[in-house]
């Protein structure tokens, strides 16, 4: 615990050697390709690296991408750029990045490591220093220490980088604060009059929007009902007995008094539990991260909501759109965004709504629960319909799957999410997820808590019994272990 110090100074270190390594094919006048994650993390790092190259006039490209592959790497080779730098992903991939070994490489990442680094690749990741990329600090936060080593006034980045590490669920700290280097970037932050942290009901637009509109907006926790519907969010507000507005003017949730919230969060948890959910009001409430310098009725305004934006345009094809906003776009890249969060947040309540239909869509089995979204949800919205879903399960003890079918790729495309307490219990859905998919001639994998696959349509039973086995298997092993 004492070398933290140390750890952070050898991390900042390596950003220093990637600042060198971006400034001196800046004043060669090199041109620069970036690929970037296809998430709100991916895009705000992106918007970081992007702002710093935009500031030194460098001759840079963006690419955003879900993966590398061979498509990529021909991309790379055909444009011959002087330096590649890669964000919020690479780290995975340092095996394959050795087949262009002729171009300069950097990489600002914070995903496991596989492979032997090599001789042409500058890799600034937080696991080669014993921080923890996890939770400590996010792709965005990493490109962030790299922008302020390249000049010292891109500390004006540092809410981009608190954004990233939000939509990365990094708060995992006491009362859903950011921790570890991410601290560091809040504290800069704050310090530069561009961030405000309070402690509050995490639900957005809780400064200024009504309070009715701050719970239809609401998809996590989706509120089945009442997300998505401002009238009957009113009618909930009433039955609460909680006056939506102090004469002609609405009230916001910051001008609800402690006793009201208490009263409102007790009936939503009540409420979710009518309904067969479950959460916890402690989730409710925490550390909330206020973009002071946006206008208050923005969903720029709230960095977890900011996240959700970045999504959003991830998720509908619009990737661009986000990485604008992050680079400054208050314009027209962020009036497209705002309409495609919209899209986004409708596309996921009726989604939602769908699931929550009928009990046959999601069923409770021995081990996990399965949402069987076959062609009624788009494959694209599969990932952030079971993180929603995985956050109120009736009974958390289970982890979540949940599939939408792709017909003309003949293919079932599967999510698997669950919570920090069964991880720590031995839990690796990647794990999971890689062995069921490859004997159902599938491909699968990703990080413990939250992972994926893809198999041929006709095994999709197949793959569910045996994932519902594999947990059983790996969370029995565990319990046996810990007898001995
Ligand atoms: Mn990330």
């Amino acid at each position: 615990m004492f070398s933290i110090e140390g750890e952070t100074g050898k991390f900042l270190d390596a950003t220093s050697k990637a600042a060198e390594a971006i400034l001196k094919t800046v004043k060669k006048d090199g041109f620069i390709q970036v690929f970037s994650h296809l998430d709100a993390d991916g895009l705000a790092a992106a918007g970081i690296i992007g702002k710093a190259l935009f500031r030194l006039d460098a001759r840079f490209r963006i690419r955003i991408t879900q993966w590398i592959d061979e498509k990529l790497i021909e991309e790379i080779k055909s444009e011959k750029p002087q330096l590649v730098i890669f964000t919020d992903l690479g780290s995975g991939y340092i095996d394959v990045l050795k087949e262009i070994s002729d171009f300069k490489i950097l990489i600002l990442d914070h995903h496991q490591i596989i492979g032997q680094e090599t001789e042409n690749l500058v890799h600034v990741n937080p696991h080669l220093f014993g921080i923890d990329g996890a939770k400590d600090v996010s792709g965005a936060g990493v490109a962030y220490f790299t922008a302020k080593a390249i000049d010292e006034t891109n500390i004006d980045l540092s809410p981009i980088a608190v954004v990233g590490a939000l939509g990365d669920l990094q708060d995992k700290y006491d009362q859903r604060m950011l921790g570890g280097l991410n601290k560091k970037i809040v504290d800069d932050a704050v310090k530069s009059g561009l961030l405000n942290v309070e402690k509050d009901l995490i639900f957005f637009g809780r400064e200024t929007r009504p309070i009715h509109k701050t719970l239809a907006c609401t998809t996590n926790p989706f509120i089945p009902g009442i997300s998505g519907e401002e009238d009957k969010s009113l009618a909930f507000l009433a039955s609460l007995d909680i006056k939506p507005k102090v004469g002609d003017k609405w009230r916001a949730l910051r001008d609800l008094s402690d006793e009201e919230k208490k009263r409102l969060c007790s009936a939503l948890a009540d409420y979710m539990l009518s309904k067969g959910l479950r959460f916890e009001t402690s989730d409710l409430i925490g550390h909330v991260y206020i973009l002071i310098r946006e206008e208050p009725w923005t969903p720029l305004r709230d960095a977890r909501e900011f996240a959700v934006l970045l999504n959003a345009t991830g998720r509908m094809d619009k990737p661009g759109l986000g990485v604008a906003v992050c680079m400054g776009d208050r314009s027209s890249a962020f009036d497209e965004a705002e309409k495609v969060l919209e899209e986004y947040r409708r596309t996921i309540n009726k989604c939602l709504s769908w699931v929550l239909e009928k009990p046959e869509r999601m069923k409770e089995l021995n081990n996990i629960f399965v949402v069987y979204g076959e062609n009624m949800i788009e494959d694209k919205m599969i990932g952030a319909i079971s993180s929603i879903l995985s956050m109120s399960l009736p009974n958390p003890e289970k982890p979540l799957i949940a599939y939408a079918t792709v017909e003309e790729e003949e293919l079932a495309k599967f999510s698997a999410r669950t919570v920090s307490t069964l991880t720590d219990k031995g839990l690796n859905l990647g794990e999971i997820m890689r062995v069921a998919a490859e004997k159902c001639l599938g491909n699968g994998g990703g990080h413990n808590i939250a992972a994926g696959a893809q198999v041929p349509i006709e095994n999709v039973e197949v793959f569910i019994k045996l994932v519902d086995e594999l947990v059983g298997k790996q969370l029995k092993r565990e319990k046996n272990w810990k007898l001995k």
